[in-house]
């Protein structure tokens, strides 16, 4: 008798780093107009999606991921109403934005919806909030450059209401997602903020991608009065060490200040954010504050 296959699906990171996942079976491959779609079983992780051949989200710790793109900003502006996702087409981070029973309105943009169907069908809590008919989600499947083009025009034209948080829930800055890491991308989501209003964006990592950090955090820091970049641990991601960015004009805002008593009382059963976790995702390392220091906000280079 013949031993089963001992198959693996590797995310090849960089030219020096790669990751391997042991696999059961392949569930879902399709090349969509944009991209490689997988989603994979695997045996310690669950299952997991795959763009390109980089891990987006696996079942074990997308919690993470998305509590993390969600929480810290919306504990920050408890009068927030209306969101607005660019990416995310999985949809986890639509699902924690939905917990917050003030957002009235969300706005959801992913240009694959190759992506979007195969988490429905593979993924369902990620995807949950992504039914037909939900009341307070509208999801578009657009390129979010053009929709942020064309929101900027309907705000001009009165319109439409200005965003008082966009979430860019990008997947890395290469194939359909490069244009997320642009400088004209974010001149027009700042056009389409409302004036104190955050934008949180996916930054990359520190320490594998940290060419693609920095341009990020230098387009930010040009565009926004108060920059800061704030940590969270994702096992399935290389290195482990994630990061989100935080923009806003807003220079009173201190994003490590937070209301504990929000956090706690509202009983969400979060299963990564905690009080202690937000505050403490702001502190950098000195080898963040060496390479990215002089784009962040002065508290978080000790100053
Ligand atoms: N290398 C992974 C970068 C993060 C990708 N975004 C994940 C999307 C989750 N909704």
């Amino acid at each position: 008798m013949s031993e089963p296959l001992d198959l693996w699906v590797s995310e090849k990171s960089t030219e020096h780093l790669q990751m391997s996942f042991r696999t059961k079976r392949v569930l879902f491959s399709e090349k969509s107009p944009f991209q490689q779609v997988d989603v994979i079983e695997t045996e310690r992780w669950g299952k997991m999606l795959l763009n390109d051949g980089m891990v987006m989200v696996s079942e074990a710790d997308e919690f993470i991921y998305h509590e993390m793109i969600a929480h810290p900003a919306l504990f920050l502006l408890p009068n927030a109403k209306k969101v607005l996702i660019i990416g995310g087409g999985d949809g986890g981070t639509a699902r924690e934005v939905l917990r917050h029973p003030e957002i009235e309105t969300v706005h959801m943009v992913e240009i694959d919806e190759v992506v979007v169907n195969a988490c429905r069908e593979h993924l369902p809590v990620t995807a949950q909030c992504l039914v037909e008919n939900n009341p307070r989600l509208s999801l578009v499947i657009e390129d979010g450059i053009q929709f942020a083009k064309a929101q900027k025009q309907k705000i001009e034209q009165k319109e439409a209401t200005a965003y008082d948080l966009i979430l860019v829930d990008s997947s890395d800055p290469v194939g359909p997602a490069a244009p997320l890491f642009n400088a004209e991308f974010y001149q027009d989501l700042k056009s389409i903020l409302r004036p104190g209003g955050i934008i949180i964006s996916q930054a990359e990592s520190s320490y594998v991608y940290p060419e693609a950090q920095e341009s990020l955090l230098k387009i930010l820091n040009s565009e926004f009065e108060s920059v800061y970049l704030y940590n969270f641990v994702n096992m399935t991601y290389p290195s482990g060490l994630w990061s989100f960015s935080l923009a806003t004009n807003d220079t009173d805002l201190n994003p490590a200040t937070i209301d504990a008593e929000a956090i706690k009382t509202s009983n969400w059963n979060f299963r990564y954010y905690t009080p202690a976790v937000h505050r403490a995702a702001f502190a950098l390392s000195q080898y963040q504050i060496d390479r990215v220091g002089r784009y962040v906000h002065r508290s978080q280079i000790g100053a």
